[in-house]
């Protein structure tokens, strides 16, 4: 396995469109155990395909306190939706920012796990917001995106300051 480096925000290629996987091969579980391993490293409880250029529908998940619970969906779509929930999120594509951003409180996910094996997810709370947020990174779409202009605004200035104080 290895760790694969993670794209940062406002990088254009976050705003690209993740395709659907149509082979389950060993490529594709190479991708998803580099994703885990990147996602623990990081630390995140949740990583995009897209986060790591790569632009197919894949995702991992792991909201779990022992770090011992990995949701792998390939090619996830909402069926079902409710409730209003208002968690704060990060994004490990914009380090430092945090805010709430309206999503659904439950949510019912059908997907493919990285052996082509069809399942359904009943997902609420963390969980839930995790996967509407790593949904929207394989659609190109950053939470921040959201937020009015002017928060916007602030924070691509916040991350331009943080990346002159790296360099
Ligand atoms: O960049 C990402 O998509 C991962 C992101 C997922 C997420 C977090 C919170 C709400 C919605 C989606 C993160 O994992 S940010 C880091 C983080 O939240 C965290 C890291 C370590 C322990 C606990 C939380
Ligand atoms: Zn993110």
């Amino acid at each position: 396995m290895a760790l694969l480096s993670i794209l940062r925000y406002p990088d254009a290629r976050l705003h690209k469109l993740a395709a659907p996987v149509t082979v389950f091969d060993e490529q594709l579980k190479c991708l998803v155990g580099d994703m885990a391993e990147t996602m623990y490293a990081a630390p995140g409880i949740g990583l995009a395909a897209t986060q790591v250029d790569v632009h197919k529908q894949v995702i991992v998940v792991d909201v779990s306190e022992r770090r011992d619970s990995l949701v792998v969906l390939v090619n996830p779509d909402i069926v079902e939706a409710s409730g209003v929930s208002d968690i704060e999120e990060g994004c490990l594509s914009l380090p430092g920012i945090y805010e709430t951003v309206e999503r659904a409180e439950r949510v019912k996910v059908r997907a493919y796990d990285q052996n082509g094996t069809p399942f359904t997810l009943e997902a609420q709370g963390l969980l839930a917001v995790c996967i509407q947020h790593e949904m929207d990174h394989l659609k190109g779409r950053v939470f921040v995106e959201y937020l009015s202009q002017l928060k916007q605004q602030r924070i691509r200035a916040k991350l331009a300051k943080q990346l002159r104080k790296s360099a």
